[in-house]
């Protein structure tokens, strides 16, 4: 066989190595317009002007109608408030979650049960509709995804939610008043104990006003630790507790894993306890805030902590148990280790023996040795205090050396075979250097600016390499110019071979996403329908209000008008409900379908009503009409031919 026809052969079948018929060169070239199935091939290539390198990255992307995805990627929605849903390799959108704000299409907050879950994330009296998402943080057991919930949490309005991965719909939101913003959350323990929730900005604890000038006295900080009920599949708050922490600026923090657990790392950016005044003849806060050479790393034995817990040793504030800061000092949960100026990443190795810390202005990563911190904190080896007393160890005596790896590190995800991924922001690259000698064996460059960046599995005690999204802020010429308000640019890389390649750039329009979690798909095993029929998803049971094909009614009582109602394909039943101006009305409707993607939907002119009701699913409705009319409902599924159709009238006779 002759070179010419090894190369037409490869072509032929399926055209599986664009490498083969690259390194045929020229002649391939100049058989390109002669015709044959394998040509049309290099005549794209050149009509769409792809390199070699492009069509490699358009194979491993490409994802054929009916093939699924081997990873899912949850991404935090930013402003959205949101979850996103995204397939790896192909990057294609599955789903928005809605969490912290309303969600039309999946009918969250527009009437039904739901509202009230959003409801649980008012604060202060004050209803709040959108959310600054961050960290999206898996369930996991044993140090490893599990598949089961993924919490996220709100930056502005510091609130923890949980997400079901059953139905993937959010069912909990908790919040606390003892805090007044957060950034260092979600963080999970190994089994899923507790969801961290660290402060952002010190204020005084519980709410409440005090002068900035006392901001040394009286702002503080808090770690809260959200106790998580498994079998529930909910946060309880009864079991919860907190720590006072210094009004140090904390940032991001990390939970020990393997041999560092019972332990949680928290940064923190502003030990000078700068406040900002820049009209009162003070510094900017970010300025105030970068005067020292090195912030306090937080090393906190939160098992220690939860035995004090449970001891009693707490004071309640805002309805919290808090460990005083005094109490944490005296008995040694809580001590400091130097770390580089403003750091902000935190991430610990899938051993669980280092700890990795980007200093933002910073040209290293700094690598802890955990074990060793361990040691010198039960032997209380400290070489000083801070001015609320609390220890601090030696940092030289405390790191097992840095990585000289570019301007500006943040945040580090790990792969299978030893390496560590460093998001560099101001050289805009992602680095991968070896855990083993602390060398960079690889830049690739972001498009641009890029922030966090996930691995599959890639914080876990079992990374799998393969895949990494970097979270870029900025797009710049990416795309197609939409206005001056520009996507977010989310760039899949291979790191499954020994050199990091660029695969695919994915537009984010929803918000500004900040970190994510990437999951084998075989570990997420969604439901089909809802089962039996009149499971309502917030109770996880057959609704007492459920109803069943020839059961619908329509009753008055005491507290209104109920109207049981069942969906199918094509009507609703009842299709006419009378009420009266000034009725509560308080909708049962059950979907009595059980076939997949069956989903009708429920909206009504004038009561800004409109539910989602996925197969097998019920949900309850309540409002009160206020002005009489004709209003009509419909179904707002395409679900049948006969869709249109689908629809009814809520008649509001005058009184
Ligand atoms: Cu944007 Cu994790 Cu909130 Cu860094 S944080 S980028
Ligand atoms: Cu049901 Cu359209």
């Amino acid at each position: 066989m002759n070179p010419m026809q090894t190369c037409r052969s490869v072509r032929v079948l399926a055209l599986l190595s664009v490498a083969a018929l690259v390194a045929c060169g020229g002649r391939n070239a100049a058989q390109a317009g002669s015709g044959g199935s394998g040509t049309d091939v290099l005549a794209l290539m050149q009509a769409r002007n792809l390199t070699e390198a492009d069509v490699t990255a358009a194979l491993k992307t490409y994802t054929p109608t009916g093939h699924l995805d081997e990873y899912y990627t949850f991404a935090s929605g930013g402003h959205g408030g949101n979850l996103i849903v995204i397939g790896v390799p192909s990057m294609r959108i599955l789903k928005y979650v809605g969490v912290f704000t309303p969600e039309p299409w999946q009918g969250f907050g527009y009437g039904d049960e739901s509202g009230e879950v959003l409801a649980q994330g008012n604060r202060g009296g004050v209803e709040l509709t959108w959310a600054d998402m961050h960290h999206p943080a898996l369930s996991e057991t044993d140090g490893d995804y599990d598949g089961k919930w993924i919490f996220v949490n709100d930056k502005c309005n510091p609130r923890v939610a949980v997400v079901d991965l059953s139905d993937f719909m959010t069912k909990q939101i908790v919040s606390s008043e003892l805090i007044a913003s957060e950034h260092g959350a979600t963080f999970v323990t190994p089994n899923t104990d507790y969801i961290v929730e660290t402060s952002q900005y010190p204020a005084p604890l519980g709410g409440g006003y005090a002068p900035i000038e006392q901001w040394n006295d009286k702002y503080r900080g808090a770690m809260i630790f959200w106790h998580f009920d498994k079998v529930k599949g909910r946060i309880v708050p009864e079991e919860s507790w907190a720590m006072e922490l210094p009004p140090y600026v904390q940032d991001l923090a990390d939970a020990g894993k393997k041999v560092s657990d019972g332990w949680v790392f928290c940064n923190s950016v502003d030990t000078e306890r700068a406040y900002g005044g820049i009209l009162e003849g003070k510094p900017p806060l970010e300025s105030g805030a970068t005067q020292n050479d090195m912030d306090y790393l937080h090393c906190i034995n939160w098992r220690k902590a939860e035995a004090l817990v449970k001891a009693g040793k707490t004071n309640t504030i805002a309805g919290m148990r808090v460990i005083p800061l005094q109490t944490m000092i005296d008995e040694n949960i809580l001590a400091f280790i130097p770390e580089p100026k403003s750091p902000h990443g935190v991430d610990i190795t899938p051993d669980g023996a280092m700890l990795v810390v980007g200093g933002k202005l910073d040209t290293h990563t700094t690598v802890y040795d955990i074990p060793k911190i361990a040691g010198m904190i039960a032997a209380k080896k400290y070489v000083g205090k801070d001015p609320y007393g609390v220890p601090i160890l030696d940092f030289k005596e405390s790191i097992v050396g840095q990585c000289e790896i570019g301007l500006g590190p943040l945040h580090t995800v790990f792969d299978d075979k030893g390496f560590a991924y460093t998001s560099v922001f101001i050289e805009t690259v992602v680095a991968k250097w070896s855990l083993k000698d602390l060398k960079v064996v690889q830049k690739i460059d972001t498009h641009f600016n890029i922030g966090h960046l996930v691995a599959a599995e890639g914080d876990t005690v079992s990374p799998d390499g393969k895949y990494l999204i970097a979270m870029n802020k900025w797009s710049l010429d990416r795309f197609s110019p939409v206005g001056p308000l520009l996507p977010q640019n989310f760039q899949l890389i291979d790191i499954g071979g020994e050199k990091m390649e660029l695969l695919y750039d994915m537009p984010l329009p929803l918000g500004e996403p900040h970190y994510a979690q990437m999951v084998k798909a075989d570990k997420i095993k969604p439901i089909d329908v809802y089962k039996p029929i009149g499971m309502n998803p917030y109770t996880e049971a057959v609704d007492v209000n459920a109803t069943t094909a020839g059961k619908e009614r329509i009753e008055r009582r005491d507290d209104g008008v109920h109207v049981f109602m069942t969906s199918v394909r094509s009507h609703f039943s009842p299709d006419i409900v009378r009420v009266k101006v000034g009725d509560t009305v308080h909708l049962h409707v059950t979907n009595v379908e059980q076939a997949r993607d069956a989903t009708h939907g429920l909206a009504i002119g004038g009561q800004n009503i409109n539910v989602s009701l996925e197969p097998g699913k019920h949900c309850n409705i309540k409002f009160v009409v206020k002005k009489e009319g004709v209003f009509p409902f419909y179904c707002t599924e395409f679900c049948s031919a006969l869709h249109i159709e689908m629809a009814g009238y809520l008649l509001v006779e005058p009184k």
